[in-house]
């Protein structure tokens, strides 16, 4: 996957007609979406569809996935069959139920990001310690495609050498949770950027602001 300008627009609005207002106003400056359960659950899965057709964005849905093996393959299967590019999966769950997604990704051509330590405060608590173990796995396993966070740049780059500069990370926590946006590129592929640019009185200054220091 290939990522305008390293930015993927985090749509975490929670109205389609809203969501899709930032998007047309940004539309120039990324080619990447990712829509996550708050949209997904308030609109439905039609709104992967709605950035596609209009935008003819890549949409990578934020679904976390963490349930075992037979349940997530519902969950990837309804996912792919929307329309979605990629799908977030948690690691933490084990190899049987990453593997699962890894599966039905290949059969509509589509990828999954293994999701290794999360950005908030909280993910030091549990994540923290197996997020290395995660990241192993995914490389075991062959997956390509991993999301660390930007609020521990120390943690995003302990990641990078453990799945390697072939590998893509993607990182969310970029502004609003305190990220650094040119700090993290040095270590990932692409941030992932929610509420400092929906939020914004005028999101493309504030995309372009954020390519400009970039
Ligand atoms: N996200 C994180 N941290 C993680 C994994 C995912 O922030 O470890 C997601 C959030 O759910 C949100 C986006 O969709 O990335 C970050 O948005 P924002 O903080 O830039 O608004």
């Amino acid at each position: 996957m290939n990522f305008k300008n390293d930015i993927i627009l985090a749509m975490d609005l929670m109205d389609l007609l809203s969501a899709y207002e930032v998007a047309e106003k940004v539309s120039n400056y990324i080619n990447t979406i990712k829509i996550g359960y708050p949209l997904t659950l308030a609109e439905g899965l039609k709104s992967i569809e709605v950035f596609k057709e209009n935008f003819d964005f890549n949409v990578i849905c934020d679904y976390k996935v963490a349930d075992i093996p037979e349940t997530n393959s519902k969950i990837a299967n309804l996912t792919f069959q929307a329309g979605a590019n990629a799908i977030i999966s948690h690691g933490f769950v084990g190899e049987d139920s990453v593997k699962v997604c890894v599966d039905v990704a290949d059969n509509y051509n589509g990828e999954v990001f293994l999701l290794t330590e999360m950005s908030h405060p909280g993910a030091k608590i549990f994540i923290q310690g197996v997020a290395d173990d995660i990241a192993k796995m995914g490389v075991d396993m062959g997956i390509k495609n991993y999301v660390a966070p930007s609020t521990r740049i120390e943690r995003l780059s302990d990641i990078r050498d453990i799945v390697g500069k072939d590998s893509f990370i993607i990182s969310p926590g970029v502004g609003t949770q305190g990220g650094n946006p040119k700090d993290t590129l040095k270590h990932a592929d692409a941030l992932i950027i929610g509420r400092s640019i929906y939020n914004s009185d005028n999101p493309k200054k504030a995309i372009a602001n954020i390519i400009k220091s970039l």
